[in-house]
């Protein structure tokens, strides 16, 4: 899953330091971001032997594309519902604070929408559909993962490697709304896969990293229903920043709880090679899906920030 950086255009924010009797100017760069999504009815992908499942999604893909911007960058988003679609669909950022009736409101089917926000806090945040019912949106895969960068780059360590990670639970009927209410998931995933990031299951993918590596993990907790105890089996969280704000630092973490809807930074730093499995902690989810691997070795190729291949590519 790669990061989306389409900045077309800027603008500049100056900001005046008076000093003594000298003015020195600061300038930094703050861009706006065309970022267009097309909600998608469609097949995909769940599993290591190639089962597939009746998904809705923004762009073809659970979870969706990652937006990556900057603290104060501006967006200008447009959700298009192809005619071809049967349901109503929405967005609905959480790195925006817009009014919710007249941006987040659902189109049928042929329509679009477009609003504009500005991401003025840095973290990790989740993103969805809203259209009801929400919850089998959600469930059905409407949903991923917004970065806002910190503006001063410095307010954290800076990671060697970063992931994303989004947890949600699987429920094998997608028509099946009551079963959703009841919390009767099948599954429960990372990135839309069952174990994705289990090399020992077929088809299964990993992550790598080196020893001494500061690895980022982008944490988001799509729900539905059920909380995350998030805890790296092997390793303890060297830092935590809930929804992913540096301000928000916690360290020596052994789990950490991301609720429905959340999201958080986790930073791990292992120090010996082997393998260290990322887990939610609520076992009934870890023991149906939501275990990925974290290989480490000092052979691990060098990656390129969040090398999320889509499933649909390893299952052949
Ligand atoms: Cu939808």
């Amino acid at each position: 899953m790669r990061a989306s950086r389409n900045a077309v255009s800027t603008c500049i924010i100056v900001t005046g330091l008076l000093v003594g009797s000298l003015t020195f100017v600061s300038t930094t760069w703050a861009k706006t971001h065309t970022i267009a999504m097309t909600a998608v009815e469609t097949d995909i992908v769940i599993d290591g032997s190639g089962e597939k499942y009746a998904a809705w999604t923004f762009n073809g893909t659970v979870p969706g594309p990652v937006v990556r911007v900057t603290e104060g960058d501006t967006i200008n988003f447009t959700l298009t519902n192809p005619a071809t679609n049967k349901n109503p669909h929405a967005m609905d950022f959480h790195a925006a604070e817009i009014d919710f009736l007249k941006n987040y409101r659902a189109i049928n089917a042929g329509e679009t929408i477009s609003y504009t926000f500005v991401a003025k806090k840095p973290g990790i945040f989740f993103y969805h559909c809203g259209a009801p019912p929400m919850i089998q949106h959600v469930a059905r895969g409407m949903f991923g993962a917004i970065i806002v960068d910190p503006k001063n780059a410095k307010a954290w360590p800076k990671a060697d490697r970063e992931y994303v990670l989004v947890q949600s639970e699987f429920f094998k009927n997608p028509t099946d709304v009551q079963a959703m209410f009841d919390r009767k998931y099948d599954n429960m995933l990372f990135n839309g896969g069952i174990f994705k990031y289990h090399p020992f299951v077929t088809g299964g993918g990993k992550l790598d990293a080196k020893p001494g590596e500061r690895v980022r993990i982008y944490f988001v907790n799509a729900g539905p229903n059920e909380f995350s105890s998030f805890h790296p089996i092997g390793e303890i969280w060297e830092n935590v920043y809930e929804s992913g704000n540096p301000s928000n630092k916690l360290t020596g973490v052994q789990t950490y709880v991301v609720g429905p809807g959340s999201a958080a930074t986790f930073d791990v730093v292992v120090e010996s090679a082997g393998a260290y499995p990322l887990v939610t902690h609520s076992l009934t989810g870890a023991l149906r899906g939501a275990i990925a691997v974290l290989l480490v070795g000092p052979d691990a190729a060098p990656a390129p920030l969040m090398p999320m291949v889509p499933w649909v590519l390893s299952a052949k």
